[in-house]
């Protein structure tokens, strides 16, 4: 079997729905679930579907098995690529990873071990990082004569700042999971057992909120991130005059004078 073709399409991600929480495995423990074409745009397609599912709150990114989350793009799959080849994959892994950031739900990574190249601009492409004390990261692409395709080189450095990422980039060094929570690189550490556990907690409270709001304040704090402060206020009162049409305001405000829980 090669890379290309192990196990079926529709396998090597799982999708499994646990109330407002969709939960999407990256299944191929075999390989440290490194990602293929295959793997990419079966990832998109189940994105896609959970994006569109109104009942669904808040995402789970996770790795299949207890090693990895995943451990880069799948390099069997790259060596022979053309640079035309190698544009088309990394478009793809780029299309697939922005489009989390246009998701209308708050995506949360668990990363249950290693998330090395591909797999930290997966991390990355989430909202938040939930990761077990025993995850590693870093983006070794530089040692095997390429760059990051997926995001890396414009993420990264938004996330953490452009020495960081450069450090991180430039001598592919691998960290754990105490160093990237001191960076700003993860948002939490726990018990490797509990990473779930803890991904799904912080999910069920997002969840818990009106999707509508939290896809406003999403958008709000990713778009303004490309502009000026003063266009970015402006955003924020355009999304937040904007929640005064949708019937979750005035469910939140009645649920809190009425001291009960609301009903979204
Ligand atoms: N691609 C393909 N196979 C992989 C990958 C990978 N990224 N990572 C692990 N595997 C495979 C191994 O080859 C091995 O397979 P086999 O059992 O058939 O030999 C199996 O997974 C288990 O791995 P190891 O035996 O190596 O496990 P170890 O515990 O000894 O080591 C490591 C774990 C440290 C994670 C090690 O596997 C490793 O270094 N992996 C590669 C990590 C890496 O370099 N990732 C970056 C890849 S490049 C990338 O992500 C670029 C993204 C942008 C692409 C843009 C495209 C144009």
């Amino acid at each position: 079997m090669t890379p290309e073709n192990a196990g079926a399409i529709e396998e090597t991600v799982l999708t499994q729905r646990e109330g407002r929480i969709a939960v999407i495995t990256i299944n191929r423990p075999q390989v440290l679930n490194a990602l293929n074409k295959q793997v990419l745009t079966r990832l998109k397609k189940v994105l896609e579907e959970v994006e569109s599912s109104p009942e669904i709150g808040a995402v789970i990114i996770t790795g299949a098995g207890d090693k990895s989350f995943v451990a880069g793009a799948d390099i069997a799959s790259m060596a022979e690529m053309t640079p035309g080849e190698a544009r088309e994959f990394s478009r793809l892994g780029q299309e697939t990873f922005g489009f989390i950031g246009s998701m209308r739900k708050a995506v949360i990574a668990a990363v249950n071990g290693y998330a090395l190249g591909g797999g930290l601009e997966l991390a990355i492409a989430c909202d938040i990082r939930v990761a077990g004390e025993n995850a590693k990261f870093g983006q070794p692409e530089v040692g095997l004569g390429i760059i990051p395709g997926f995001g890396a080189t414009q993420r990264l450095s938004r996330l953490v700042g452009p020495a960081r990422a450069k450090d991180l980039i430039f001598t592919g060094r691998t960290i754990t999971a105490a160093e990237a929570l001191d960076m700003g690189l993860v948002e939490y550490v726990v018990p490797a057992a509990e990473v779930l556990a803890f991904a799904r907690k912080i999910a069920s409270q997002i969840a818990d909120k009106s999707i509508s709001a939290v896809a406003k304040a999403k958008s709000a704090i990713d778009r303004g991130l490309d502009l000026t402060l003063e266009e970015g206020l402006k955003l924020e009162s355009e999304e937040f005059s904007s929640c005064f049409s949708h019937p979750d305001q005035r469910e939140g405000m009645r649920a809190f004078l009425e001291k009960r829980k609301p009903r979204y």
